[in-house]
């Protein structure tokens, strides 16, 4: 059996040649305009940018490598007594396109699981954070000092060929993701827990696996479970978004992975962006603080009112580029729908209730592109359920799920040779007179 880098080294000289042949052949093909509208409104819909693993549908959600989220629920595969697919088995999907064996899957596990252990300077690092230190900022100081012992940099100082930019790159990729749950769980640990002794990493259980028993939720099989999912599912989501982006933008300055993934932390911990799940769970607990047990639909509604007459946004509603439920949002539902316990939960059914009724809600308001759930509608929620109750900790879970799709093309675009991103800006001014002229 192929490992990972085995099978990727054989699928990078076709996507080469593919690149070649784009750049020889279509260079001067034209794809889209720019309008004033994408200028002054955050790039939205602006073809841009080359991501290799996924891609966002407006209707139909992510596809990754083509696979629906359903399709990839189905195909990958799970952990030993699971059922659930594994980082490990989407982070195979993304990287080469295609479904590895379980046992391939386990072999990654296991390399993942030997490269887990943090250097003793990070730990101290960590450990030397105040704790009222919000854990997303804490998450990127342990990220970016991990590149202490990046590869990529020091074979760049030595001198090193373009050919070997990726591979360099991948072994810092690996390693990165290898020690992110010892790091998040240590932050985890330091401020919600402090003093107790933190298990060592177990060389037989998969990364979701062992980040559980580091968070010190071990014998919680439905956590697990459901963080396996949801690791899974947040990956990827196509490279415009604003943590993807980042470390794209980063990485093209050939700052190491370490350095790439840091940057992207930083813009996931946006409100608008990943801190958008704490958002969630806070104001749901509020609604359900005023409004009681039993909530009807007709509270709901005037609730979502006055948030909306508020001038806040509703969280966990809208997205930049879709424009149905989110299929994230669906499977987590569903996830839900299949355990009992989850359903008796009244958060749980808040959610569901609130998803009946926001929609209407947000059309009527008008103002959202999108008036349905994303993805971080329900993610808190059933985390709250099962035991990590504290809501401030729940964007570096994310952080640790997204770094799957982030790596996932700091390698490729190393393989590729893609260069430093530079995109064009303008000022009003300079705007005005090109609008003149043209
Ligand atoms: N509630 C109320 N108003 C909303 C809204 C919502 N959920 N979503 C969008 N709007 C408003 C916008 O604020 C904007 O108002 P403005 O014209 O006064 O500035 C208008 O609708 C148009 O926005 P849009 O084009 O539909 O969305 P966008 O691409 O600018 O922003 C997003 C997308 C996700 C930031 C936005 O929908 C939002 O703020 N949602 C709530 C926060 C959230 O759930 N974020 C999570 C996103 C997913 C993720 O990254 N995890």
């Amino acid at each position: 059996t192929k490992t990972l880098r085995e099978t990727l080294q054989d699928v990078i000289p076709a996507k080469q040649e593919q690149l070649k042949k784009l750049k020889t052949e279509h260079a001067q093909a034209v794809v889209g305009d720019i309008k004033v509208e994408n200028i002054i409104g955050g790039m939205r819909g602006l073809k841009s940018m080359l991501w290799e693993a996924s891609v966002l549908d407006p209707n139909e959600g992510i596809r990754f490598h083509g696979l629906t989220i359903p399709d990839c629920q189905k195909v990958l595969p799970p952990a030993p007594g699971g059922k659930e697919m594994t980082a490990e088995s989407m982070l195979w999907l993304l990287m080469t396109g295609q479904v590895p064996t379980a046992e391939q899957s386990r072999q990654l596990s296991q390399e993942l699981a030997s490269k887990g252990q943090l250097p003793a300077f990070i730990e101290q690092l960590i450990d030397s954070l105040p704790q009222t230190l919000h854990p997303m900022t804490q998450l990127g100081i342990g990220v970016a000092a991990l590149n202490h012992d990046s590869s990529f940099q020091s074979a760049y100082e030595k001198g090193m060929k373009k050919s070997e930019y990726w591979t360099h790159t991948y072994e810092d990729c690996i390693n990165l993701l290898a020690r992110l749950p010892a790091l998040a769980a240590r932050i985890y640990r330091n401020v919600y827990h402090p003093g107790k002794e933190i298990p060592a990493i177990d060389k037989d259980l998969d990364l979701v696996g062992n980040y559980t028993n580091l968070l010190g939720f071990g014998g919680n099989k439905n956590l697990t479970e459901y963080l396996r999912l949801y690791i899974a599912l947040h990956g990827d989501h196509e490279g415009g978004n604003a943590s993807a982006h980042t470390s794209h933008l980063v990485g093209s300055t050939l700052a190491d992975p370490y350095l790439a993934y840091s940057a992207a932390l930083y813009a996931l911990a946006g409100p608008l962006h990943g801190l958008a799940n704490q958002e969630v769970l806070r104001w749901q607990q509020a609604m359900q603080k005023e409004l009681g047990d039993n909530v009807t639909h007709d509270q709901i509604k005037e609730y979502l009112w006055k948030t909306l007459k508020s001038g806040q946004v509703v969280p966990g509603y809208g997205h930049g580029v879709l424009r149905q439920a989110d299929p994230r949002f669906i499977a987590l539902q569903e996830f839900c729908e299949s355990r009992p316990e989850l359903m008796a939960s009244s958060t749980i059914q808040l959610v569901k209730k609130t998803y009946e009724v926001a929609p209407d809600v947000l059309k009527e308001h008008g103002k959202t592109k999108n008036p349905y759930p994303n993805v971080d509608a329900t993610s808190g929620c059933v985390l709250y359920h099962y035991g990590l109750t504290e809501y401030k900790y729940y964007t570096v879970i994310f952080g640790v799920s997204r770094a799957l799709g982030a790596i996932t093309q700091l390698v490729w675009s190393r393989a590729l040779g893609l260069p430093l991103e530079r995109p064009k800006s303008l000022s009003m001014d300079a705007l005005e007179k090109l609008i003149k002229s043209s």
